[in-house]
């Protein structure tokens, strides 16, 4: 089933953040839409829940040097 989180993320301070961050989470299996907010400092994702796991994202974002803040329904 799909399904949107909002994960909010500190450490990221510029576009080459935000867009590594988009780009490491949509090479991700399952995942449809990555969108990161710099000003908000949170990602939006959209995934099929069936194919992958939500600690996926938070190894992917603490593998480029990002800690995630807490994670939201979206
Ligand atoms: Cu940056």
């Amino acid at each position: 089933m799909e399904k949107t989180i909002i994960i909010g993320i500190d450490g990221m301070r510029c576009n080459s953040c935000k867009f590594a961050v988009e780009r490491d989470l949509s090479g991700l299996p399952g995942v449809k839409l990555v969108n990161v907010d710099l000003e908000l400092k949170e990602a939006r994702v959209t995934y099929d829940e069936s194919l992958v796991d939500t600690q996926l994202f938070d190894k992917t974002i603490a593998s480029l040097g990002f800690s995630v803040r807490n994670t939201t329904e979206g």
